[in-house]
């Protein structure tokens, strides 16, 4: 039996100058100027406050946030393996609830935060995850995504946009584009398998201003198995100057190529909404990174082929591709 919890208020943020000053996310790291996951990390920290346990997958954000006798993690952190982000959630909100009803330590709700990179979700851990999510722990998983495995130096992933240039996938004369897979649709494959999991979300750190705060404070409320899916422009792997990385993260959203909701409770709520917005080129998203140098026109017009698509013809624009549009012929 699940041990009842004090239910926690988590208030919404309104303004930026609600925002909570205490960072328990600081300095002693050492990712890369302008990196979006460690803007992830600070703010899922400071969105969820101190009562908070965090485990990371291995990846970046273990690997430059643990650098030889420092931290810049102020609430209480553990690391585990690449791939066992799920796991280690769950196995983190069991012992919870098993001295809480030893009675060993107090009754209250702690939040049990959970970080893996796009390679530790998506790909090597979503069996994990899909088991944490189908659990009745409380517990937040973030896949903080940046579309390569980064800390081995900028492989291809499940969740690496179509074209890009990674050390895998590198353009030569005989092949130009070396990575022909579409993204993975992770946060609503997440939503759509997991009835126990009442909250979902895509999320920019830092466009629009407080979108991911909220949905971090809004999955801790709702409780119980909870996903969010962030997009982390990366200086380093994407190739372009650190001072643009928020605006990276602005027009991947306002391009259409990374879009923003929520699915609570199986309903779609937009969080940047464009089928009400007209979307910017993605050409524009595009030609600011390094790793897309190698496009030719017709790989733009086909990326923007397959993001018209998402919005223009999908069922669920921008979410879910299914049509119930196939008649099959009774024999
Ligand atoms: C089982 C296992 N395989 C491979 C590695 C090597 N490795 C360490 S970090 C990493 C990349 C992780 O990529 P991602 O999850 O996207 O996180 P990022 O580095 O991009 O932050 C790899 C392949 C490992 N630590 N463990
Ligand atoms: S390589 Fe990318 S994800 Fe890793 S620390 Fe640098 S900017 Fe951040
Ligand atoms: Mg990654």
């Amino acid at each position: 039996m699940a041990t009842q919890l004090p239910v926690v208020e988590f208030e919404k943020i309104k303004t930026v100058h609600q925002t909570p000053l205490e960072e328990f996310y600081t300095s002693g790291h050492r990712t890369c100027q302008g990196c979006e996951s460690a803007m992830v990390m600070r703010d899922f920290a400071k969105a969820s406050g101190p009562r908070t346990i965090a485990t990371g997958a291995t990846g970046c954000m273990y690997v430059a946030n643990t650098s030889y006798m420092t931290t810049p993690w102020i609430i209480p952190w553990m690391h585990t393996q690449l791939g066992a982000g799920g796991s280690s959630a769950v196995g983190m909100a069991a012992g919870l609830r098993a001295l809480m009803r030893k009675g060993r330590i107090p009754k209250e709700k702690i939040n049990v935060i959970n970080f893996s990179g796009d390679l530790g979700a998506a790909d090597m851990g979503i069996g994990g995850i899909s088991g944490a999510l189908q659990s009745d722990y409380d517990l937040l998983i973030i896949m903080y995504d940046n579309e390569s495995a980064a800390n081995t130096d900028i492989q291809a992933t499940g969740s690496t946009t179509y074209g890009a240039q990674t050390t895998f996938t590198p353009p030569g004369s005989k092949h130009r584009i070396m990575h022909r897979r579409w993204k993975k649709n992770m946060a609503p494959m997440m939503a759509v398998g997991h009835p126990t999991c009442r909250y979902v979300a895509a999320a920019s750190a830092t466009f629009p201003a407080l979108d991911f705060l909220n949905k971090v404070r809004k999955a801790l409320a709702i409780g119980g198995p909870t996903f969010i899916h962030t997009f982390d422009p990366c200086p380093k792997g994407w190739d372009y100057h650190p001072k643009f990385s928020r605006e990276l993260g602005e027009l991947g959203v306002k391009s259409g190529i990374f879009p923003l909701y929520e699915i609570i409770d199986g309903q779609v709520n937009y969080t940047y909404d464009l089928r009400k917005k007209t979307r910017i080129p993605v050409r524009g998203y595009l030609e600011k990174q390094g790793r897309f140098a190698h496009l030719i026109d017709e790989d733009v017009d086909y990326i923007q082929h397959m993001v018209d698509k998402m919005w223009d013809e999908w069922e669920i624009p921008g979410v879910a591709p299914f049509t119930s549009g196939l008649q099959i012929a009774a024999s």
